[in-house]
């Protein structure tokens, strides 16, 4: 294998604990595999050439686990962290596999459970600071309803509004560096899902008493599920100087979130978001949170992890290729990129209403026959995707 697939840990590649420990339950059927303990995930994603990994707390700690049996699965885990070199740049709630978080944790209508979700999440943030992550993401599955009275969506927003408010105070009081990151998602587990996309999660972002320490974890399914363009949706994030973390993984079309390795699922998207992670100076880790097929047992947890970070870097290989191609930039300058990057009114406001070019002499007949040159630009692309350009 050519020495640059090999993943090392310089490429910041991260797994969630659930991805490789997911054991193929799903709603029409039982689990397909044994439980993976979590010492050996961190073993083989180091093996694998990892540089971190990142866990809910029920992941790590069965829910309602004794303080003993807390310490206990900490220590062993924090001694294969130590062992091994892999971090932690990462740490999650789990707010959705128990029944008591079925009408949400943060939303939930029942004021007990949106109290007992923040205290279970303030308990885990102690726990991810110490072990040294510095983004928090929260992921509001069952944040949402599957009918209409059943949630009044502006209080629901309040509520999280609330929710958000009170952990940025928390952090900010115990002088933790840590930010956290809204996971966006349209429905699954629930009907609808509130912040379904990143766009509805930057907007709410912008409301909160600390927006500067909130930003998102978009999903490369999750928009996809919305039948939305994953790489523009990133592009916005990052236009925002919010991309704080991201989940990459494979979809193909509008469907259940099938959570398939990176690569698989919609390539050109892959392709296309490789090149603007790697050319945008996106420095954070590259996450996988994706679910080993259930057909397969342990050959094939292995396998598509491996597979996740193999199949980027050889999309980071193909787009570094495109770049670099001379007659790429020669199309890229037919296509007037080089035009978009100008600003359209350095003279402004009163220098645009004086041009006379600008519209009264302006030939609008003239530049619509100007032709965009946009196909001979794709298939370049195409051609170095699929290998055949180099
Ligand atoms: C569900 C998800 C979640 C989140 C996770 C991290 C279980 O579709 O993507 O995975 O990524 O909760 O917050
Ligand atoms: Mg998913
Ligand atoms: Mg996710």
């Amino acid at each position: 294998m050519p020495h640059h697939l090999l993943p090392t840990p310089d490429d910041r590649f991260t797994f969630g604990l659930w991805t490789v420990g997911w054991q193929g339950r799903d709603p029409f059927g039982d689990a397909t595999r044994p439980p993976l303990d979590p010492v050996e995930s961190v073993e083989r994603l180091a093996a694998l050439g990892a540089y971190g990994v990142t866990f809910h707390d029920d992941d790590l700690i069965p829910f309602g686990a004794e303080e003993t049996e807390r310490e206990a699965a900490v220590k062993r885990f924090r001694a294969a962290l130590d062992r091994t070199g892999l971090t932690v740049p990462m740490a999650t709630t789990n707010l959705f596999t128990h029944p008591v978080f079925k009408d949400g944790a943060f939303t939930a209508n029942d004021r007990d459970v949106r109290r007992f979700a923040l205290r279970k999440t303030i308990r885990n943030i102690d726990l991810a600071v110490e072990l040294g992550a510095s983004v928090y993401v929260a992921w509001g599955g069952r944040e949402g309803a599957e009918s209409g009275a059943a949630k009044d969506v502006r209080l629901a927003l309040d509520r999280m509004k609330e929710a958000f408010d009170l952990l940025g105070q928390y952090v900010t009081e115990q002088g933790y560096d840590l930010r956290f990151a809204i996971e966006p998602k349209p429905n699954e587990p629930r009907g609808d899902i509130l912040l379904p996309t990143i766009g509805h999660a930057l907007a709410f972002i912008e409301r909160l008493e600390r927006p500067e320490l909130v930003g998102v974890n978009p999903e490369t399914g999750h928009e996809q599920m919305a039948g939305l363009n994953f790489p523009h949706g990133i592009a916005q994030a990052l236009w925002a100087g919010k991309l704080f973390h991201i989940d990459l993984n494979g979809q193909s079309g509008i469907k259940y979130d099938q959570d398939f390795r990176f690569g698989a699922g919609d390539l050109r998207q892959a392709f296309w978001l490789v090149d603007l992670l790697e050319t945008a100076g996106y420095e954070g880790p590259r996450h996988f949170d994706f679910k080993p097929v259930r057909t397969d047992g342990a050959d094939g947890v292995w396998e598509s992890a491996k597979n996740c970070m193999r199949n980027y870097l050889i999309l980071k290989e193909r787009a570094a290729a495109f770049r670099a191609d001379p007659e790429v930039t020669a199309a890229l300058t037919a296509s007037r990129l080089d035009e978009l990057a100008r600003p359209t009114a350095p003279d402004r406001l009163a220098g645009l209403l004086a041009d006379r070019g600008a519209y009264e002499d302006f030939d609008a007949t003239a530049a619509a026959e100007r032709s965009m040159a946009f196909e001979r630009l794709d298939q370049l692309a195409l051609e170095h995707l699929l290998g055949v350009r180099r």
